[in-house]
């Protein structure tokens, strides 16, 4: 046993990760998009689906929402909703990349009318947010370019400027804009915003409201992120995080199964940074498409996987780290370092959630209570929940 000290299981209490709605929809590639029983078939599915997750694990407080695929008619009743599920509506995620006039971008666009378009839905949004309590409004563009030449790259940044500025005006006093940068897709030539150096200038430009998403799959292969996660916490910058892990691309999988070391190194960095003290309000939120696996179960391994990394990098001696490091000796700030991150927790943690009255093992427990069998015998017709819809 390792012995989880009191201080750090009192941290992994309050530690409070958000899901997103659209992980509960079925997902796919361009290829194919897979139909599973049981698939919500709006919003408030949708909701029930992700309560499911906090009931089990304690850890999901909040289900994000993406406009405009999870429109609904009354705010209000899918807050109740939320509520009487044991949870709150989260993160409210624009979306401006699914309709025609948005081919050759939004916020960027040259052509002032369809800027305007993409800035109205922005404060749609935030009329979203003012209806639900919710305080983030994130946004992720698909702005950008196929081809040299295609654009003016610089231009665009001015017009990025523009419109980000108007809707940040819009903001409650609350809010928080929290932009998310992503180094290529579905542009391939040149993103508008490809990197934290470019959300952070536009961030600074708009105020201390606004704040950058890091989202883990967004980056080329071999970035250090948790490099990236340091400096943005020294600069006050850091909003929240997209969680999700990736071989190759954008591959939106279960957060550190494609490799546990960089979550573990990052929560690491986090801890360094005092983000888990919620008074940092740095949002930890998974964005995630379960394509082939089972969704819900999904979602509780994800949230349980960074449980386990925090704990984990919770373990680091800081003291005898910080001597190592000072002492200039190598070997001995590696051993360290590493010795946390090969300790296995997991059976620790299990006994820990016995001791609060959930489940040890949380995804036994999902199969055992019969809400999967009972969806798929209730959510028959009507059509389901689909990335992109
Ligand atoms: C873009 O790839 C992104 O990471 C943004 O966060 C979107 O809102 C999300 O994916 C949709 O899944
Ligand atoms: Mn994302």
């Amino acid at each position: 046993m390792v012995s989880l000290s009191t201080d750090i299981l009192a941290t992994l209490e309050s530690q409070a990760i958000e899901v997103p709605s659209w992980a509960y929809g079925n997902s796919g590639t361009r290829f194919r998009v897979f139909g599973t029983p049981g698939t919500p078939r709006n919003p408030f599915e949708k909701v029930s689906d992700a309560a499911q997750v906090n009931k089990l694990t304690a850890l999901a407080p909040t289900v994000a929402l993406h406009i405009p695929w999870d429109l609904v008619d009354d705010f209000g009743a899918l807050r109740q909703h939320a509520e009487d599920e044991g949870i709150s509506l989260g993160t409210i995620n624009s979306n401006t990349f699914q309709e025609e006039s948005y081919k050759l971008g939004s916020l960027t666009h040259s052509d002032p009318a369809i800027r305007q378009k993409a800035i109205d839905h922005h404060f749609q949004c935030i009329d979203i947010m003012h209806a639900t309590g919710v305080k983030d409004l994130k946004i992720w563009l698909a702005d950008g370019t196929n081809y040299p030449g295609q654009g003016d790259i610089r231009a665009r940044q001015d017009r990025l400027a523009t419109s980000l500025q108007k809707i940040y005006e819009r903001l409650g006093d609350n809010h928080r804009l929290l932009l998310e940068y992503k180094f290529f897709e579905p542009a391939f030539y040149h993103t508008d915003v490809p990197d934290w150096g470019t959300s952070y200038v536009h961030t600074i430009a708009l105020g201390e409201k606004a704040k950058v998403v890091l989202d883990t799959g967004h980056h080329a292969p071999g970035t250090n992120i948790e490099f990236i996660v340091a400096q943005l916490l020294r600069l006050g910058k850091l909003g929240a995080f997209d969680f999700n892990s990736r071989f190759y691309g954008d591959d939106d999988l279960i957060v550190g199964e494609a490799d546990p070391y960089q979550l573990f190194r990052i929560m690491y960095e986090v801890i360094r940074g005092g983000a888990l003290d919620p008074a940092q309000e740095v949002a930890f939120v998974l964005d995630q498409c379960h394509n082939i696996e089972e969704k819900i179960p999904g979602q509780i391994r994800s949230v349980i996987n960074v449980q386990e990394m925090t704990a984990r990098a919770l373990l680091v001696d800081r003291q005898a780290l910080r001597a190592a490091q000072d002492n200039g000796d190598v070997l001995e700030a590696n051993r360290i370092f590493t010795d946390a991150f090969y300790t296995d927790v997991r059976s620790e943690l299990a006994a820990w959630r016995e001791s609060r009255g959930l489940p040890a093992d949380p995804i036994a427990a999902y199969r055992a209570s019969g809400y999967q069998e009972r969806i798929n015998a209730e959510r028959v017709g009507g059509s389901q929940a689909s990335w992109g819809a």
